[in-house]
């Protein structure tokens, strides 16, 4: 019998431990440790912050669900991993043991790394966590009673970039509806090197596309940007050009502001010699497996992944949703593997596949594979893709609810457009 640990019940963490039930032997024991205790659907946080959502409609304790699968649950957050001692040091300094580890800890938003960034002791909002999202609302509705100038985007080394511009055409649209649209100039300012980047190199015409949806929306926007300091109401902003070099300074007004910022890996593992890259991401081998501790392996946002190319100024690599499941599976079968006294095969796709929600349209892309050039480069939009991300959610919701792994009918589907989670 061998007790596998998973560390995060985020989208990576929930899906993993699902699957790992259902691919250990009958005797393994699965158990799930999250500082938060309830999962959200994190893809929805923007709607949460302009109210679209309440947090009841995206979160679930998850509990019940993993003991109806027999998969056990501690609601508190890891201090310190030990992978020397196979041992997790938790906040309550209790101490569990393990014999395979699956760390699922997402990001550690790095604001502090900006002089005034961010929700708790800056001026701009978040929406990466839904705690954010809430005060992120709160401070909406005073904003739309008293409106003015926006600055939203990412910031310098950022890596999720669709939320950003989701989020500016998300305030767009709910300011349209409110017909106050016209008294709120908005400024889109990221680190890309061209608006549509999204630290993918692109995906199809996503560059023309989005400019094209930012000039119908007279959303403006500086691009190569690196937000210097944020004071209250003014964001302090350095264009870059090509090379890199400073070209211009810009004194940015703003009323409401909403900057995603730039991931680091979490405190618990920050640090451990060969476990981590100098930002606590976990560096993996090509089947999810640290190179150092062999028992240990990682999925979704907290994995080491390189830029897709070089950039003015640094912008890391998504990872989306559908990259994160594909990593899931492989790490099941994987540890299968060596339960069975077989060595890792399998390998994720890496595929990004992505629903962007603009409000009342919205683009989705497909990236095959994530580093150009690739086989399937698609960027598309419409109102369907609205409609599609709330069908995601309510589905993604109920198969959190149900412990339910990929059911064959989202097989046929993603195989008939193309997608396989593992590599032949
Ligand atoms: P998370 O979902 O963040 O989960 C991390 C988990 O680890 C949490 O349960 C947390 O409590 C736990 N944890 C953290 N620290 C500790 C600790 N010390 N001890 C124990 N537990 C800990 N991708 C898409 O494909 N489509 C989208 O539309 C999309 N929208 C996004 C919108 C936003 C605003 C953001 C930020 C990202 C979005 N993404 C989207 C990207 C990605 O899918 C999400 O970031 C996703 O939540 C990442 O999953 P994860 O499991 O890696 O981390
Ligand atoms: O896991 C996903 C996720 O949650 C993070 C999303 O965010 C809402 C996604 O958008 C996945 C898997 C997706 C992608 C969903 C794609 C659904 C259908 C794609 C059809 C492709 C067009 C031909």
């Amino acid at each position: 019998m061998a007790h596998i640990v998973i560390l995060g019940a985020g989208l990576g963490g929930m899906s993993m431990a699902y699957e790992m039930k259902a691919m250990a032997r009958p005797d393994d024991k699965v158990t799930v440790i999250s500082r938060d205790a309830s999962f959200h659907f994190v893809p929805s946080n923007p709607w949460v912050a302009v109210d679209w959502r309440k947090r009841k409609d995206i979160e679930i304790d998850p509990a019940g669900p993993l003991a109806r699968k027999g998969i056990d649950f501690i609601a508190v957050g890891a201090k310190r991993v030990d992978p020397e001692g196979n041992r997790i040091v938790l906040e309550d300094d209790r101490i569990v043991e393990y014999d395979y580890l699956v760390i699922a800890t997402g990001p550690k938003l790095a604001f502090d790394e900006i002089p005034g960034l961010g929700p708790h002791e800056g001026f701009t909002q978040s929406i990466c966590h839904v705690d954010h999202a809430e005060t992120a609302e709160r401070t909406w509705q005073r904003f739309v009673a008293d409106p003015g100038p926006i600055v939203v985007g990412a910031v310098q080394g950022a890596s999720c970039f669709g939320p950003a511009y989701e989020f500016a055409m998300i305030m767009e649209t709910d300011l349209r509806r409110r017909k106050i649209r016209d008294r709120v100039p908005m400024t889109f300012v990221t680190s890309e090197p061209y608006v549509g980047h999204l630290g993918l190199g692109g995906v199809g015409d996503s560059k023309g596309m989005l400019e094209s949806i930012f000039r119908e929306r007279h959303i403006r926007w500086i691009c190569n940007a690196k937000v210097d300091r944020v004071e209250d109401g003014v964001m302090h902003v350095i264009e870059h050009d090509e090379d890199g070099k400073e070209k211009k300074r810009h004194e940015l007004p703003f009323k409401y502001s909403m900057m995603l910022p730039a991931f680091k890996g979490i405190d618990a593992v920050f640090g451990i010699d060969g476990l981590t890259n100098p930002r606590g991401f976990i560096t993996i081998d090509a089947h999810q497996r640290n190179a150092k501790y062999r028992n240990v392996f990682a999925i979704g946002v907290c994995v080491a992944i390189p830029p897709v190319e070089s950039t003015p100024v640094p912008v890391g690599t998504p990872k989306t949703g559908y990259m994160i499941e594909s990593m899931v599976t492989a790490t099941a079968h994987n540890i299968r593997a060596l339960l069975d006294g077989a060595e890792p095969r399998e390998r994720a796709t890496w595929n990004a596949v992505c629903l962007a929600d603009f409000g009342d349209t919205g683009a989705a892309f497909v990236a095959l594979p994530q580093i150009p050039p690739r086989n399937v480069n698609w960027f598309s939009q419409g109102k369907w893709v609205h409609l599609a991300k709330i069908g995601f959610e309510k589905y993604f919701m109920h198969k959190m609810r149900n412990g339910t792994t990929e059911p064959v009918y989202e097989r046929v589907v993603m195989k008939a457009v193309g997608l396989a989670k593992l590599k032949p």
